[in-house]
């Protein structure tokens, strides 16, 4: 018997899927090549004598996250998605070089980005309540909130119940602490490391849960180190959206944004109109991009710099 399903977990190539029935049934993607992740709509086929179903297609995606691989591959994330939730809190101390990965990715996914700061009543939440006002002056949605004293929560519920939504950022920022509070009933381990998923090699663990009164939240497990997949960047800005914007007053079509005469993005960083922090980002990204893409491509480098210079 053949039936379509939601891929609601993704362990690797151990799938749960939920049919449109809403029954749930263990899965597994049938044959090598087949790479369904969380989030994807599935073709299955049960096999009743042996009890057992299989993923054979992936149906057409609405969207889909990716990240690169170190040869520079692109590797699928989750799917069906349309909104990126990067979450950051003064504990651990936040890596913006990340969360700026997170945003190019999700950009050049066309996935809309949402930077929310979690653990708002901690000290030291100010200095990185400042960070989110250079998010907010790129065109991102910034949010503060608390698990902890419930502060924000409200705003985010608005935010995000009519999407489909993941979760994206660093292990112990509290990713699974704002499931469990956005969706009682889910059983969610806080303060569970993600050390198995935490190589930017190892399987990709997900779970989606459902949210009043039509969205979705993946949970996706925290990585140190995020690269977006190099083939959906866009050349010119890299997804980033002040870059995006400054480009078109470039001299050149191609400028890189790196030591060209008459560049826009330059200028706006020596005038202080792009923040600085950002534009570092951007050329680290740039570097990265430029060595993965020698590295794919055929007699490329085979090791490039690990993260562009962290
Ligand atoms: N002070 C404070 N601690 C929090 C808050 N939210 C989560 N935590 C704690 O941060 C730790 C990591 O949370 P967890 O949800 O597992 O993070 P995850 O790795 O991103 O899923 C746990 O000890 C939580 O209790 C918050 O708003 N304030
Ligand atoms: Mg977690
Ligand atoms: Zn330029």
């Amino acid at each position: 018997m053949e039936f379509e399903a939601q891929v609601i977990a993704a362990f690797g190539r151990h799938l749960q899927v939920r049919d449109d029935a809403g029954v749930c049934h263990e899965a597994r993607p049938f044959g090598r090549r087949m790479q369904a992740v969380c989030g994807d709509r599935v073709r299955c086929r049960s096999d009743a004598a042996y009890g057992e179903v299989h993923a054979i297609e992936v149906l057409p995606r609405t969207s889909l996250l990716q990240r690169s691989t170190l040869r520079g591959g692109a590797e699928p994330v989750v799917a069906n998605i349309d909104l990126l939730v990067v979450v950051v809190a003064p504990q651990p101390e936040p890596d913006l070089f990340v969360v700026d990965r997170y945003l190019c990715a999700a950009s050049s996914a066309g996935l809309a980005g949402l930077v929310v700061l979690n653990k708002s009543d901690l000290p030291g939440a100010e200095p990185t309540a400042a960070a989110l006002e250079t998010y907010r002056a790129a065109g991102y949605a910034t949010l503060t909130c608390s698990t902890a004293t419930g502060a924000g929560m409200a705003e985010l519920e608005a935010a995000l119940n009519t999407h489909r939504s993941v979760f994206v950022g660093q292990s112990g920022v509290g990713k699974s602490s704002l499931i469990a509070r956005l969706v009682p009933q889910a059983t969610v381990a806080v303060g569970a490391l993600d050390r198995a998923a935490e190589g930017r090699h190892t399987t990709t663990a997900a779970r989606a849960y459902d949210l009043a009164p039509s969205g979705q939240l993946l949970d996706s497990p925290g990585v140190r180190d995020f690269a977006p997949a190099i083939g959906a960047l866009d050349p010119r800005s890299l997804g980033f959206p002040e870059v995006e914007r400054l480009a078109v007053e470039c001299r050149f079509q191609d400028c890189r944004h790196l030591r060209e005469p008459g560049c826009a993005v330059l200028a706006a960083t020596e005038s202080g109109a792009l923040d600085p922090r950002r534009y570092e980002s951007y050329r680290r990204l740039r570097r990265l991009y430029e060595d993965l893409q020698a590295a794919a491509s055929p007699g490329g480098r085979r090791t490039p710099r690990r993260g562009g210079g962290h």
